[in-house]
């Protein structure tokens, strides 16, 4: 594990990431796989974000188009209706970091305008004008930029995913976003990155990259970890559906803080904080047992 001290700077909210924080997944969408249409409206959005932030989630995740294999993309007009009025709501109610989970370059300008501290793009900043709006966000409003490894689109990802070295792609990959992010100015301290389970890889692709895990966090930037819920929980526990995920997500989670991740990407926000406090509280060497439960 890296001995940098690392923190994130989300606009204007710092958060030191000596310890690992959660970040609460809040999807507007009407079909992402596991939690589709339950907080399209923004009543029912406020509700779930009071709930993830009262259960310990110190950054939320708005996102507006579900990216799970073989989703349908969403149109830009349709993306904004369903995000901006949940993050104009949550930055006035909420004292968190708000990040917003896009691949396209306009909603991510907008988003920051309504109050966005972190872009969160699942397509490493790709996608044309992207990255020209993400550093412009990042010099000149302060917002951290999480940047995804995913091979192919969500459309066709998982029809066969290939790789010669899954883990030396994926660092080569992350290395080059970041050397890019930092070449055009962007701060290290507004720099996540994420290898992006599940996005264009088989279980396997899956494995070798949780293991490899400290290898990547050993490059000095903060790694985000979103395994929540995802196919490769179910599949190590014996088909086990969607919903009866969540033990697994947890326990997966603390394994990939013990890894070296700093930022978890999560459905169940209480179960991964238990799961976070009382692996501090019962490992001799890990961080002080209050500064994990974030008293
Ligand atoms: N996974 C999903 C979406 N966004 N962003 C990052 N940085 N890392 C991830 O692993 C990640 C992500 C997919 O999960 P979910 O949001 O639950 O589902 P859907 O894409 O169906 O909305």
């Amino acid at each position: 594990m890296t001995t940098e001290h690392l923190r994130l700077q989300c606009g204007p909210r710092v958060l030191d990431l000596d310890r690992p924080r959660i970040m609460g997944i809040l999807n507007v969408t009407p079909d992402s796989f596991s939690d589709g249409g339950r907080y399209t409206r923004v009543d029912a959005a406020l509700a779930r974000a009071r709930e993830m932030v009262a259960e310990g989630a110190e950054i939320l995740d708005i996102g507006g188009e579900s990216t799970r294999p073989g989703a349908e993309p969403v149109g830009l007009d349709e993306e904004r209706r369903r995000v901006l009025p949940v993050v104009e709501a949550l930055s006035a109610a909420f004292d968190v970091p708000l990040s917003v989970d896009t691949m396209k370059p306009e909603l991510m300008r907008e988003a920051v305008a309504a109050g966005a501290g972190l872009l969160n793009d699942v397509n490493g900043f790709r996608a044309e004008g992207a990255l020209d709006v993400a550093v412009e966000a990042a010099r000149e409003q302060g917002v951290a930029l999480c940047a995804m490894h995913m091979q192919g689109a969500p459309q066709s990802m998982q029809q066969a995913p290939q790789y010669r070295d899954v883990v030396a792609e994926v660092e080569d990959f992350l290395a080059a976003r970041a050397a890019t992010l930092q070449d055009a100015g962007v701060p290290r301290a507004q720099i996540l990155l994420d290898p992006g389970f599940g996005f264009g890889k088989t279980l396997e692709h899956n494995l070798a990259l949780f293991r490899g895990l400290p290898r990547l966090a050993g490059a000095g930037l903060p790694l985000l970890v979103g395994v929540s819920r995802k196919s490769m929980i179910g599949a190590l526990l014996g088909d086990r559906p969607v919903q009866a995920r969540d033990p697994g997500s947890a326990i997966a989670a603390l394994l990939a803080v013990q890894a070296g991740a700093r930022v978890l990407r999560v459905h169940d926000v209480g179960a991964t904080r238990d799961a976070l406090t009382l692996y501090s509280a019962l490992q001799a060497d890990a961080v002080d047992a209050q500064d994990m439960r974030g008293d």
